[in-house]
């Protein structure tokens, strides 16, 4: 099986977890891709989505799947998205596709965090993908010298804006063995809107596919 065939296996392994009537928080990402279009097939049992990215809320319009804004729902039972790394206790790195700030919001709002990955993003310590730490422009070289002075190689993502009109620091180096302590720091830092970690809020539940299939952790 080839990676995407491998991340279209977990990303409809998550449609078994969706409530019926309720809305689903949707991540964002090439697995989450896959996702989407299976969340089409069942549009009908869903009220809609919530979404974290302009381009996830694009590609649920365009299947025909109603995207409500967070601040009209009291209730998502369900965040499914993806990850960039994924260690044993389920703490992440996520912001390779710089949606880290608002899948850390849906993701905060919903009771359930189902990660769905292919078998290449599990791995024993977090760090080796860059960390990305979304940034207000006018704090870059502050946030870039005080991430440096945590160990780690910050670089500016060229030619990016997120969503919310900020930069993206790609933090390379730093081998995260406490990650609740590193995201917590970075939160720390004056001019960081988010981190990549999701340490402190990670996954409940991981959708890994392998060559053996999906393994449904724990
Ligand atoms: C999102 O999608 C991100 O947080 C993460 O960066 C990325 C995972 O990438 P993909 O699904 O494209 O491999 O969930």
């Amino acid at each position: 099986m080839t990676q995407d065939e491998l991340k279209k296996a977990a990303a409809l392994a998550a449609l078994d977890y969706i409530e019926d009537g309720s809305i689903v928080g949707v991540g964002t990402g090439s697995t989450v891709n896959h996702f989407i279009d299976g969340l089409a097939s069942v549009r009908a049992r869903i009220r809609g989505a919530v979404s974290s990215s302009e381009a996830s809320s694009k590609r649920l319009a365009a299947l025909g799947i109603p995207v409500f804004d967070l601040n009209d729902i009291d209730r998502i039972p369900v965040y499914v998205d993806g990850a960039d790394e994924i260690d044993g206790s389920f703490a992440m790195i996520k912001g390779g596709g710089g949606a880290l700030t608002r899948e850390k919001i849906v993701a905060a709002v919903s009771e359930r965090f189902i990660c769905i990955c292919d078998a290449s993003k599990r791995v024993p310590t977090l760090g080796h993908f860059p960390l990305p730490v979304e940034v207000i422009p006018m704090a870059r070289s502050h946030v870039t010298r005080e991430l440096a002075r945590l160990g780690g190689e910050p670089r500016l993502r060229a030619g990016f804006v997120t969503d919310n009109g900020n930069l993206i620091l790609d933090v390379h180096g730093l081998t995260i063995s406490d990650p609740v302590d590193t995201e917590t720091r970075i939160n720390q830092i004056v001019g960081v809107v988010t981190n990549g970690l999701f340490a402190r809020r990670g996954a409940d539940l991981l959708l890994l596919a392998g060559k053996a299939g999906v393994e449904r952790i724990p």
